[in-house]
């Protein structure tokens, strides 16, 4: 338990109709009280007026809310002073506040008190924190599922299911030291394969998760004039790149991100490939070509009426690549690859079917899984995996007829990694880490 009272401002810092700013830990009431010459009858759950006053001179009129521990959201006492949205005002409060013995809040350190007081677990924090940043949709959908514990208990049920099974293969070891042969059926191996699936099917939402919190890059590549601008601008629904009859209108990257389907794309376009003697031209291909690998998706352009030959430039090894014709109100060549998802951006045909190849490039590695809505990020990914590999070794262990000691040492390693996704035994770092990405005043 801390017993210093933390403050901060939870709105953003500027000029606004109202700012508010949170207290919490056990001298928030005492320190208003401090500040104001009207006694305050604190009641949970009610607000009040106020003047506020520091040092004989009036500060703000405001309202004050009190959360009485433990039903706060840090699970200690809390005011929150909803005051005159002025950022001079705001830091007079600060400054009042902080001389009345408060101190001021880190990053993420209310949402810390929270998950120390057993107030929210570390994934629904990880949900909270993907929550305030997710730029789309489908990322919100996805960070309340995790800040509504979905995953913690999706996590949950396997780790008692382990648990379950680790105790039932202890007590076969018992009865091997009186003399009988220790066993395990097919159930209990039927029973850890399911376990195994079902993190299996966690472990396949790690890229989905990947691109809602960071966004996926797709880079834009073909020979001038195909159409490289007027695609990003038809994406981003803006007019964002100069598009030109002549060739090698674009020489910078021009990077934007879009919202395709719910999920956050950014997009290069590039410059041109062709030969050139053209210094800008020459630094801008070599651009487009150093970005390349870069991208999770390459979208290679070219003209759906001209005869179709290969790129002249290396596509980057292992990033997956979609051809895209456009200009087919001129036609389609009969020398298209069937591959090729053929586009007209004057007369907007084959967008639908563009943006369906693009999501399903992207979500490739998820098979059929495009509507989860639970995902799992970076960190519950690694050690996942480490889980999922003992159960492995688990059922290697069965399958070969190993000792059931082994096979009790994988099950014991599967349940620490578990324990670490779902933040029992996850060390300071990652939690230091973790709340250090929330905003001040969280
Ligand atoms: N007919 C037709 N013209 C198009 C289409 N899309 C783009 N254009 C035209 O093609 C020309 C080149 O378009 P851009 O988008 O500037 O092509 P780009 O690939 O970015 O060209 P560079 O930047 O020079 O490499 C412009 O005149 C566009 O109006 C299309 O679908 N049909
Ligand atoms: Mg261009």
């Amino acid at each position: 338990m801390t017993n210093d009272t933390i403050i901060a401002l939870s709105t953003p810092p500027g000029v606004a109709a109202l700012a508010v700013i949170r207290l919490s830990g056990p001298e928030s009431r005492a320190i208003l009280d401090a500040l104001t010459a009207e006694k305050i009858e604190w009641r949970a759950r009610h607000a009040v007026y106020r003047t506020l006053v520091g040092q004989g001179q009036i500060l703000d009129d405001v309202v004050l809310t009190f959360w009485q521990a433990p039903h706060s959201y840090t699970g200690e006492d809390t005011v929150e002073i909803s005051c005159h949205g002025n950022p001079h005002l705001v830091e007079k409060i600060l400054r009042a506040s902080l001389e009345h013995g408060a101190r001021t809040a880190r990053p993420g350190e209310f949402t810390q008190r929270a998950f120390l007081n057993d107030k929210l677990s570390l994934t629904q924090a990880e949900g909270l924190l993907d929550l305030l940043y997710a730029p789309t949709e489908r990322a919100l959908a996805s960070a309340r599922a995790m800040k509504e514990g979905k995953l913690g208990h999706a996590l949950e049920d396997i780790r008692r299911e382990l648990i379950d099974l680790l105790s039932h293969l202890e007590a076969s070891l018992d009865f091997a030291e009186e003399g009988i042969e220790p066993r395990v059926g097919p159930e209990f191996i039927g029973r850890v394969e399911s376990v195994r699936s079902q993190m299996g099917q966690l472990l396949r939402t790690a890229p989905l998760g990947r691109i809602l919190q960071e966004g996926a890059l797709a880079v834009i590549v073909g020979e001038p004039n195909v159409g490289k601008s007027s695609l990003l601008n038809t994406l981003l629904h803006e007019d964002r790149a100069i598009v030109a009859p002549t060739p090698g209108t674009t020489r910078d990257l021009i990077e934007a991100t879009c919202n395709l389907r719910g999920l956050p794309l950014r997009l290069i376009d590039t410059a041109g490939q062709r030969e050139s003697s053209d210094p800008v031209e020459i630094e801008g291909a070599r651009r487009a070509r150093a970005v390349l690998p870069q991208a999770q998706l390459v979208l290679h352009v070219v003209e759906a009426h001209l005869p179709y030959a290969p790129a002249k430039f290396d596509f980057p090894e292992g990033i997956p690549s979609l051809l895209i014709a456009n200009k087919a109100d001129l036609g389609r060549h009969a020398s298209l690859p069937a591959d090729a998802i053929v586009i007209s951006v004057r007369s907007g045909e084959g967008f639908e079917q563009l943006e369906a190849r693009i999501e399903s490039a992207l979500l490739a590695e998820m098979a059929g899984e495009s509507d989860t809505v639970l995902t799992i990020n970076a960190r519950q990914n690694a050690t996942l995996q480490r889980a999922a590999q003992s159960l492995d070794r688990t059922l290697e262990a069965l399958h070969n007829g190993s000792g059931l000691e082994i096979v009790s040492i994988e099950l014991r390693d599967a349940l620490h990694d578990l324990a670490e996704v779902i933040g029992e035994t996850t060390n300071e770092d990652i939690l230091t880490r973790l709340f250090q990405n929330f905003c001040i005043g969280k």
